[in-house]
């Protein structure tokens, strides 16, 4: 069996362009500012990517006031046919965020439901496989919003727990540290390949120089990788899975990653 059957799939995705401002965000990176139009252009290839994978893409006009506001992902977390919540992202400049896309995922999502104070969380700690949901406790994400995340999913028939990064180094999210390729299968950084919460897992463990590519996202028959990341390509190659490899440089200085870049519906 291809390692691409039994995943969730997709038919849309919800983008929103980069900022003007995106370059006053949230960043812990020491890399420098990023190129405006070398963003831009990240961002349209990206968006290519997602055509090419099967998703229709949705995009939300780019909105100046947030800086962060490319990094849709944080904002609502979706299983896909089912059902979404809206988030209440830990990072105060973000919380606004949440106004600007309620309508588009309203759109396909009428019911969709809404986190509440105290409750803080970013969907990029949020690890999706299969009917298992990993959520990562984090700089964002608190222990009140990651309740009210498993209590939603246990009404959507979706089990839950959580991993606490906090002590984590060099990631932001959960899902800068783990994503899924398959139902029974990882790709993780060092830090967490180990981790118990993994260990029925099939683990792909990226080199600590290629930490960076353990956020990729698997789209539909494709997994979208960062680009620059050789070790970590060819291993995902042997294992049987195309590839999109995508440049994310301008977005590495933002601590975003290929998964925040949208919202797989
Ligand atoms: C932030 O700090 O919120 C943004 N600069 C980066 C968010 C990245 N989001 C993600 O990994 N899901």
């Amino acid at each position: 069996m291809s390692p691409h059957h039994t995943f969730a799939r997709f038919t849309r995705a919800i983008v929103r362009p980069p900022a003007h401002t995106f370059a006053q965000g949230l960043t812990t990176a020491s890399l420098g500012a990023p190129d405006h139009a070398r963003t831009l252009e990240q961002h349209a290839a990206y968006c290519r990517a997602l055509v090419r994978s099967g998703c229709g893409v949705v995009e939300l006009p780019a909105d100046d006031r947030y800086p962060d506001s490319t990094f849709v992902e944080d904002i609502a977390f979706v299983l896909p046919g089912q059902g979404a919540i809206l988030t209440r992202p830990g990072a105060s400049s973000r919380q606004g965020e949440v106004e600007m896309m309620r309508d588009a995922i309203h759109a396909f999502f009428p019911e969709a439901a809404q986190m509440v104070a105290p409750g803080t969380l970013d969907a990029g700690d949020v690890c999706e496989v299969g009917t298992h949901v990993f959520i990562g406790i984090s700089q964002r994400t608190n222990e009140h919003g990651a309740q009210q995340l498993v209590d939603w999913l246990a009404g959507h028939r979706c089990t839950a727990s959580t991993v606490d990064i906090r002590d984590t180094p060099g990631i932001l999210h959960l899902k800068s540290g783990v994503c899924a390729l398959d139902t029974r299968r990882l790709v993780a950084i060092d830090a967490l390949a180990e981790h118990d919460a993994f260990l029925e897992y099939d683990v792909v463990r990226v080199p600590e120089h290629e930490a960076y590519a353990a956020n990729c996202v698997r789209v539909n028959d494709v997994v979208f990788v960062a680009a620059g990341f050789p070790i970590t390509h060819a291993r995902l190659r042997e294992l049987g899975y195309s590839l999109e490899v995508l440049d994310m440089s301008e977005f590495e200085r933002m601590d975003g990653g290929l998964s925040c870049l949208s919202v797989r519906c």
